[in-house]
């Protein structure tokens, strides 16, 4: 399972030349200063002239040392892959879809749909999700220092960045996995400490050495969330309510509850400026073997119909934002663009049709809001990891900086030609569902949600032993940011 095109040998192999003279200079260099001398004409002149000219060369050399500062034009001369990709697909970011009443779609798949799912798709898709969380990564203070793979495999000790490939455990309990990037890749042998919690497809940073003809791994990096992060400070008057999986349609949608929170609302619409629905809106059909005989509402058309119904109860001024799950009529293959016109027609209100996952801000405030699927592979393949503690999932997505990094699993992707399930940018809401269960925590200035649900257990809950937390709803006050969950039961 190979992740990515060949690169461009040329531009690869003047690389290490360049960084093989700087560490041979007793310096350290980052990476955009690398791209900085690579764009020059003859950057090895470049560089030789910089080393024998500058007398006082700081330790680790940055763009600025090099005369490439902030604010100046810089032509690199990328990769021919980057090019391809640039040209097949960009997705603006920051551009605004609509703006309803302080409302903004940073980033949202719907409309922009890239993917034909063939061959070259996959290596732009993982292409792009290596640059994105490799650029997390060289922000890291452990990182600087590190070479491409193709420098790694011939130094004693060395630290670079990598994707994991297929993960196997050998007989005496080390986990050897390929470690991959855009040129070249190296097997890899981890002791439990380090091995336990590695993901295939994740982007991690490696220090290790070299014994007995094999690499082995000492220390795994991530990309993380900066310990303190700038918070943002809510403007907004008023507040957020978050809930998730309505699963209307279902013979143990909780009615009573519902209408419990519906009544609620109607009596804070002075409170209450905005409703964000996680997606599995209503049950669907065809999810599940079997489904038919658990549904109330046998057809999809009149689930949303029902749905409609209930959401025309909510007071007006409740700005509402509604995603899909994997239960809801869209493709299952994440990013899931939103709803279909045919869906969306039935419901008379003003509503937000996003795509699943999507940014946006609310009054200034950052939100990521995603369905949570890819937490069925998190628990299967993380030890520490279960369905009654989604925020824990929730954690390692932001540790590994992406919403479902394992491809072919229990979470379906689409190979886009931008990888939008990378957290490139950290919000200061994130909220997931799926799970049904209920979790509220501030995790590094970022407000952690898991929205519950509007379901009892299902049968097929009770199998596998998963014990829902419903009719639960989180809000978020939008001036002091004080959150609390409340219970409809
Ligand atoms: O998911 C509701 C809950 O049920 C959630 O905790 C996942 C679990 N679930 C549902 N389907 C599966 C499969 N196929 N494997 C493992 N766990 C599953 P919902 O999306 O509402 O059905
Ligand atoms: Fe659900
Ligand atoms: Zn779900």
């Amino acid at each position: 399972h190979k992740h990515f095109i060949p690169d461009n040998p040329l531009a690869n192999g003047m690389r290490s030349k360049i960084l093989e003279q700087i560490i041979a200079h007793g310096n350290l260099i980052q990476e955009d200063a690398i791209e900085y001398i690579l764009s020059q004409k003859d950057p090895m002149e470049f560089v030789n002239s910089f080393l024998k000219q500058k007398k006082d060369i700081p330790f680790i050399i940055s763009l600025k040392d090099i005369g490439g500062g902030v604010g100046k034009t810089i032509e690199i001369e990328k990769p021919v892959l980057e090019a391809i990709e640039s040209k097949a697909f960009s997705m603006s970011q920051k551009e605004e879809i609509k703006k309803p009443r302080g409302i903004s779609i940073i980033k949202d798949i719907t409309g922009k749909s890239t993917s034909e799912g063939e061959i070259r798709d996959f290596k732009i898709y993982f292409n792009d999700r290596f640059t994105k969380i490799k650029k997390i990564l060289k922000g890291r203070v452990e990182m600087v220092g590190s070479v491409p793979i193709s420098q790694a495999k011939s130094m004693q000790k060395c630290r670079f960045i990598g994707m994991v490939g297929d993960i196997k455990t050998t007989a005496k309990g080390y986990k050897v996995f390929e470690a991959e990037d855009e040129n070249s890749s190296i097997q890899c042998f981890t002791g439990k400490e380090n091995g336990t919690n590695l993901i295939r497809d994740e982007v991690i940073g490696i220090i290790g050495h070299k014994g007995q003809g094999r690499f082995y791994v000492d220390q795994v990096i991530r990309p993380g969330i900066p310990v303190s992060k700038e918070r943002s400070t809510g403007k907004g008057d008023g507040s957020i309510v978050f809930i998730s999986d309505i699963h209307l349609g279902s013979k143990t949608f909780l009615k009573e509850s519902w209408e419990k929170f519906i009544n609620w609302l109607k009596n804070s619409a002075n409170e209450v400026n905005y409703l964000v629905i996680s997606g599995d809106v209503v049950d669907g059909i065809g999810v599940y073997p079997g489904q038919e005989s658990d549904l109330s509402i046998a057809d999809i058309y009149a689930q949303y119909e029902e749905l409609a119904k209930e959401i025309s109860k909510i007071p007006r001024n409740i700005k509402i934002i509604m995603l899909p799950g994997n239960h809801d009529a869209v493709r299952p293959a994440e990013p899931q663009q939103t709803f279909p016109a045919e869906i969306t027609k039935l419901f008379s209100q003003d509503i937000l049709f996003v795509g699943n996952p999507c940014y946006f801000s609310i009054e200034g405030i950052d939100i990521l809001a995603y369905h949570g699927k890819s937490m069925d592979d998190y628990i299967t393949n993380i030890p520490h990891l279960t369905y009654q503690k989604p925020i824990e999932c929730m954690k390692e997505m932001l540790l590994r900086r992406h919403l479902a990094p394992i491809y072919g699993d229990k979470t379906p992707i689409a190979p886009e030609h931008e990888d939008i399930l990378v957290i490139d940018k950290v919000p200061d809401i994130f909220v997931t569902g799926h799970v049904h269960c209920c979790g509220l925590e501030i995790y590094r200035d970022i407000i952690l949600i898991n929205a519950s649900t509007w379901q009892s257990q299902t049968s097929y809950q009770r199998m596998q032993n998963i014990v829902p937390e419903p009719a639960k709803a989180v809000i978020v006050d939008l001036k002091t940011l004080n959150s609390k969950v409340m219970d409809f039961r």
